[in-house]
């Protein structure tokens, strides 16, 4: 029995070092809209489907593309990018074998901060460390929020160190010409 279950223990091993050593998805960049990855050719399936979700909900997929051959880069990879995501938001993104249906890899890519917020390390809702995305109220409270502390951060002068930029409250120019929207607000 002993004998039987360190076998398949050490199978289990075998396969898993298998497959993390063949199909990998690596995150390339990220930006608060905008994500890229690439994976490797695996062994020597043709097509890939290649899919993107809310990691919140699953079902609500957002992209859903299919790869042949003819889209490997010389390097080897299959690049994917992605536009118009969430900030702050984390999605997963799957690749299968398109012809037998079965997946080969998945992992989690998360979009940064909006631009008009403070981005750091800091524990998240279930109390484990994350990134968190701040507003200026945030900044200098009194609370720390920030594992590395650079939210309560003061300079020579004694003023917030880090303050991210304030997001405009005036109306802008909407781009459309002669449409311009109480401007003198
Ligand atoms: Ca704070």
């Amino acid at each position: 029995m002993l004998k039987l279950f360190v076998f398949g223990l050490l199978v289990g091993v075998a396969v898993a070092i298998k497959r993390s050593a063949t199909m990998n998805i690596e995150p390339l960049s990220e930006t608060s809209t905008a994500l890229s990855a690439r994976f490797n050719q695996y062994k020597n399936v043709k097509k890939y489907a290649i899919r993107v979700a809310l990691k919140e909900s699953p079902k609500g997929v957002i992209y859903e593309r299919e790869l042949t051959k003819s889209s490997k880069s010389k390097d080897g990879y299959y690049y994917v990018d992605l536009y118009d995501l969430q900030p702050n938001t984390e999605y997963v993104m799957t690749v299968s074998n398109a012809r037998k249906g079965y997946l080969l890899a998945s992992a989690i890519l998360r979009t940064s901060c909006d631009v008009y917020s403070y981005q750091c390390e800091g524990p998240v809702d279930d109390g484990e460390p994350g990134q968190v995305c701040l507003s200026p109220e945030n900044m200098c409270d009194d609370t720390l929020d920030c594992i590395d502390e650079s939210d309560e951060m003061l300079d020579d002068d004694g003023n917030c160190a880090n303050t991210p930029p304030l997001r405009p409250s005036r109306p802008f120019w909407n781009g459309v010409i002669g449409n311009l929207i109480d401007w003198a607000g």
